[in-house]
């Protein structure tokens, strides 16, 4: 059995600051906000933050672009806040993960500022430059992630330089050992005031080889990790998860098996990409499949088992709101809510939650693309509506996968922009704060928050939860995901509906009529259960059981 982290009990809470409470009446969320916001993240039982980027900026990406690292955003507050942020934080038992985005700058960095001054100043090679060819174009056709060229040509210079994401995030090159040092100096520097680790954006892209096209899972990117190891959180007790877009899972075990000195664990997301068209992308979405992801599922836990770790979400800053894409946000909210809370955390890994995810937030349909505020929303509508595709077309996959659907206002109460602000926010609330708020949740004993403290509660008591090996059960069943955690004689069953219809289901002969007992359900507590289960619209229950073949 692999060696026991303090981090294998614990769940993890994302906050994306600029919207999760705003202290001072200027209509963006800020570090007091959350500081303000800490007993009810402490209440939910969440063991870190994960917080979204707070440094200095010029918000072309809200926070990442970062022209600073060893400073705080003026709208969101000063360091001094922030240590009492972590002090604070601690004092709860709750420790901060920082959002550590190095695979690029802002272009108001100090190396940007001085990089692109001459083609011999010191600091040029911390970014990638390339001549232009002959006539004047690119070196390459490689595009941005946010649209248009991977290549900005710099006039004062005379160079292109190279950025995967806007124009104003230019790519830092990690193949010179000075940007590694200081990157290392950086992180220790945080790590010394306190922080209980890192989130990596981009992870999977350090160690990019931009001459051969090579911009994911780089021939260097495991050995850069090891070197950042060594040289700064290896010593420390903390966690570290890497966002791995491109990650398998043989690729996953290399950052997270202990034994090589990389990271906690990644951020993979083939369940997510399963829901996007395999040609067109993320704006075309293609309808969720059950079995097709069960197999994902599946093959994930038994993957890292025992090897490495899982992380586990549903949601982030940058996707779809979980019950929107996943569940049902109109009639069966709450239900479907519950019961994808119920799925995720019954299985082998750390899961986070998105803010508001634990009220059962929604999916905004804002009527306007001059509501939204999100770049790749609303450059890639500019550069798609001007290749004639029909503007309704477009916000249609707005409306679907674009991520202002996770970025509109906390919903902290009925009040006016849901209580986040009292003046108007940078982005609007969702109209529908008026039902689905924090203090309406806290006021339900029966709410999605108290399921989900639940939840969180059982992973810190039960070894099983956290250490049990996976067994998927009635793997090609349509609507029905179940699955068994086994350890030491005692199996938990984990069955989840994701339709809206009752459905029945058929346990394997080996699991006929256990006697046990309902640890959490979204309907009523059973006390047994026979080998035909049936389950009302999204129902789902853990089932625990003594299970005398286990092991
Ligand atoms: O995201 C990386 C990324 O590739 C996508 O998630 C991206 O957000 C986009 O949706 C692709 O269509 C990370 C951050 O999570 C994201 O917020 C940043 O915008 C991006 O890196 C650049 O730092
Ligand atoms: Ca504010």
């Amino acid at each position: 059995m692999q060696q026991k982290k303090w981090w294998h009990h614990a769940v993890v809470y994302q906050v994306y600051p600029r919207s999760f409470y705003d202290s001072n009446d200027d209509g963006v969320g800020d570090l007091a906000g959350i500081i303000a916001k800490l007993d009810y993240l402490a209440g939910l039982g969440i063991e870190l933050i994960w917080l979204s980027p707070v440094y200095q900026s010029p918000m072309d990406d809200n926070g990442y672009d970062i022209s600073d690292y060893q400073n705080i955003a003026a709208e969101f507050g000063t360091l001094a806040e922030m240590d009492e942020l972590i002090a604070e934080a601690g004092r709860r038992g709750i420790r901060i993960l920082m959002d550590l985005v190095v695979n690029h700058t802002s272009d108001e960095h100090p190396w940007f500022i001085e990089a692109r001054k001459t083609r011999d100043n010191p600091l040029r090679d911390f970014y990638i430059w390339r001549p232009a060819r002959a006539d004047g174009s690119p070196p390459d056709a490689q595009r941005s992630y946010f649209g248009g060229s991977a290549w900005q040509w710099d006039e004062a210079s005379g160079e292109y330089y190279y950025h995967l994401f806007s124009r104003r995030q230019p790519d830092l090159n990690w193949e010179n050992p000075g940007l590694r040092r200081e990157v290392y100096r950086m992180m220790n520097w945080w790590l010394e005031r306190g922080i209980g680790g890192f989130r990596m954006d981009v992870v999977d892209l350090l160690g990019k080889q931009v001459d051969r096209g090579i911009t994911s899972n780089g021939p260097e990117l495991h050995s850069i990790l090891q070197e950042m190891n060594r040289a700064t959180f290896g010593s420390r007790d903390v966690l570290t998860v890497g966002e791995a877009w491109s990650a398998t899972p043989a690729i996953a075990k290399q950052y997270s098996d202990p034994a090589r000195a990389e990271l906690s664990m990644v951020f993979q997301f083939e369940h997510i990409s399963q829901t996007f068209d395999p040609e067109a992308g993320k704006w075309k979405p293609r309808p969720f499949d059950l079995p097709a992801f069960k197999r994902c599922m599946a093959k994930w836990q038994t993957a890292l088992d025992g090897e490495g770790w899982n992380s586990l979400f549903w949601n982030n800053h940058d996707l779809p709101r979980a019950v929107s894409k996943f569940g049902d946000p109109g009639r069966y909210r709450v239900e479907s809510a519950k019961m994808l809370a119920t799925a995720l955390h019954g299985l082998k890994g750390t899961p986070y939650v998105y803010q508001g995810e634990e009220i059962g937030m929604t999916n905004v349909r804002f009527p306007a693309i001059e509501d939204y505020r999100d770049l790749e929303s609303l450059n890639l509508y500019r550069e798609r509506t001007a290749a004639g595709m029909p503007a309704a077309e477009m916000m249609k996959g707005i409306y679907q996968n674009g991520r202002d659907n996770a970025r509109t206002p906390m919903q902290w109460s009925g009040a006016a922009y849901g209580g986040f602000s009292h003046v108007r926010p940078w982005l609007q609330a969702n109209p529908n704060y008026a039902q689905i708020n924090v203090e309406a949740a806290l006021n339900d004993p029966d709410s999605i928050f108290f399921h989900y403290q639940r939840l969180i509660r059982l992973r810190k008591e039960s070894e099983l939860l956290v250490y049990g090996d996976f067994v998927l059960l009635l793997e090609e069943h349509a609507q029905v995901f179940a699955y068994l955690r086994r350890l030491g004689g005692q199996a938990l069953a984990v069955v989840s509906n994701f339709s809206g219809q009752c459905v029945e289901c058929v346990l394997p002969v080996s699991l006929r009529d256990l006697d046990g007992e309902s640890l959490i359900s979204n309907y009523a507590p059973r006390e047994r259960l026979g080998q035909t289960v049936s389950l009302q619209p999204y129902e789902s229950f853990i089932f625990a059981f003594r299970c005398e073949d286990a092991d």
